[in-house]
């Protein structure tokens, strides 16, 4: 049996006791490396003065984790640089948000060599590599360079951008080349491989086989999609822990009777939260008999907090949740409760199941774990509504939701008021279709069928 080899920007290695803090990709992905006896590599979280080459391993389990240090000038122009500042922004449409500054894509290429040339003495023949997200695409490309001729597949988390988004990027296409470097790319959704699909053929004079598979800068590869899942039985048993009913009840109590809409969302600016609180204050303002019934409670830990974007994200929602507070707040009534900093993942399964209304409202996302999660969460006899962005890669499977385009306020606010009005069989019925997706579409699913077709899909290129 093949070994499995997963590179990743973070290792997340779950210890023994602490499955219920670690997200549940760290935990699937552990899970496939017990079983093949793989090695995890990636970065070890640590800035140093100056790095060396050393590779520092530990062995937990049977898996190996392998992990490298950043410098100071990494951190800065390809972690916060290229990697956050560059392709986060443009591979969710926002060239608004997007830096371009050389020093930032020479650092990125460095590093993933740099990334490449410490795994390459660990490899073995028979391995299977398997590289995560936009931080490494220029992995592969190195390893080739260096011999290494062993499968490797790339999945990307994020949403893949259409070709004339993409090329606003200076040296768009050194980028997927060396995105041809591995033989089997997953996207998340059929509209991310289209993309993808496009550029090779209009940007790339690449074309598409009669199998599929895709042929530009000199080699032949596969292309898939593979929407990632959650492990949909544990949240739904977690929201059911003493730490998720502890919160329940808290929440509930606290509602006294009202309706609860939750937000859940790294604080970033492709998750359209200002649009869902201008949303929020919209709905308000029309339905006056609404006032004092319903709250709207936005869990949003910062995240990336040293880049400039999201420090301004974060006022910007301080201040309009503020003025709306002062506008529409009683005395026995808030509403909008904004909270900035994170929870157990046991206390939000039990935040979720206390909901009537998950909010789900990103302006772009590659797939949205948040939207599944509050699904799995729900009690059956009585759940609450999903109402998603068209645009998260969750709408492509979960057509039971109350679907929105979050740039739209008024048709956010028409979901608001059909969820929080529809009757419990729609609702149970809604519910059902969704909760089967996520149950068979879980987490395991994803890992194995990407693992599954990577083992099959051809080797080397034309
Ligand atoms: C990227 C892509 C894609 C949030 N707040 C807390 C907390 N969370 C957890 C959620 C969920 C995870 O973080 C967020 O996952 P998302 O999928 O919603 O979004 P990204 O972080 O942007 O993830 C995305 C994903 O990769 C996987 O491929 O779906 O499109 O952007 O699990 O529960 N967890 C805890 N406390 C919090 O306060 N413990």
């Amino acid at each position: 049996m093949s070994r499995l080899i997963v590179v990743s920007n973070r290792v997340a290695v779950p210890g023994p006791k602490d499955k219920a803090s670690a997200g549940g990709l760290a935990v699937a992905i552990y899970a496939a490396l017990k079983k093949y006896e793989g090695i995890w590599f990636g970065w070890s979280g640590k800035v140093v003065e100056s790095v060396s080459t050393a590779i520092h391993t530990e062995h937990v389990d049977g898996v190996t984790i392998a992990t490298t240090d950043l410098s100071h000038e990494d951190y800065d122009e390809y972690y916060n640089g290229f990697a956050n500042s560059t392709l986060w922004p443009l591979f969710h449409y926002r060239i608004d948000h997007a830096a371009f500054d050389r020093r930032f894509d020479k650092r990125y290429y460095r590093v993933n060599a740099r990334f490449a040339y410490g795994l390459a003495p660990l490899l073995e023949e028979d391995d299977l590599i398997w590289v995560h997200d936009f931080q490494l695409i220029a992995c592969a490309e190195e390893l080739r360079r260096m011999g290494i001729e062993q499968r490797i597949g790339f999945f990307l988390h994020i949403p893949f951008p259409a070709p004339q988004v993409l090329a606003t990027l200076p040296n768009h296409q050194a980028l997927v080349r060396a995105l041809f470097a591995y033989d089997l790319i997953g996207f998340q959704t059929a509209t991310d491989l289209v993309a993808f699909q496009d550029y090779v053929i209009y940007e790339a004079a690449g074309s598409i086989g009669e199998d599929g598979r895709l042929t530009a800068f000199g080699r032949t590869i596969c292309a898939g999609v593979y929407p990632i899942g959650i492990d949909a039985d544990e949240m739904a048993e977690m929201s059911w822990s003493a730490e998720a009913v502890r919160h329940f009840e808290r929440m509930t109590r606290s509602m006294a009777g009202r309706k609860l809409i939750l937000g859940v969302d790294r604080l970033d600016y492709t998750k359209g939260l200002p649009e869902r609180v201008a949303a929020f204050e919209r709905f308000l303002e029309n339905n006056p008999g609404n006032r004092g019934q319903v709250t709207f409670l936005q869990i949003a830990p910062s995240s990336r907090g040293d880049v400039k974007d999201y420090i301004e994200i974060r006022e910007e929602l301080e201040s309009a949740a503020g003025r709306i507070n002062s506008r529409f707040a009683d005395v026995d009534w808030v509403p909008i409760r904004y909270v900035n900093r994170s929870y157990p993942r046991r206390s939000l399964a039990g935040l979720y199941r206390a909901s009537q209304v998950g909010l789900v409202t990103p302006l772009r996302d590659g797939m949205n774990l948040v939207a599944k999660e509050f699904v799995a969460a729900q009690d059956p006899e009585d759940p609450g509504v999903l109402i998603l962005s068209q645009f998260a890669g969750a709408a492509e499977q979960l057509h039971s939701a109350l679907i929105v385009n979050p740039y739209d306020i008024d048709n956010v606010v028409d979901a608001l008021n059909k969820a929080l009005h529809m009757p419990l069989e729609e609702r149970t019925e809604r519910w059902r279709g969704m909760m089967a997706t996520v149950t068979r579409d879980n987490v395991s699913a994803w890992r194995d069928s990407f693992v599954g077709d990577l083992l099959k899909v051809p080797v080397g290129g034309v």
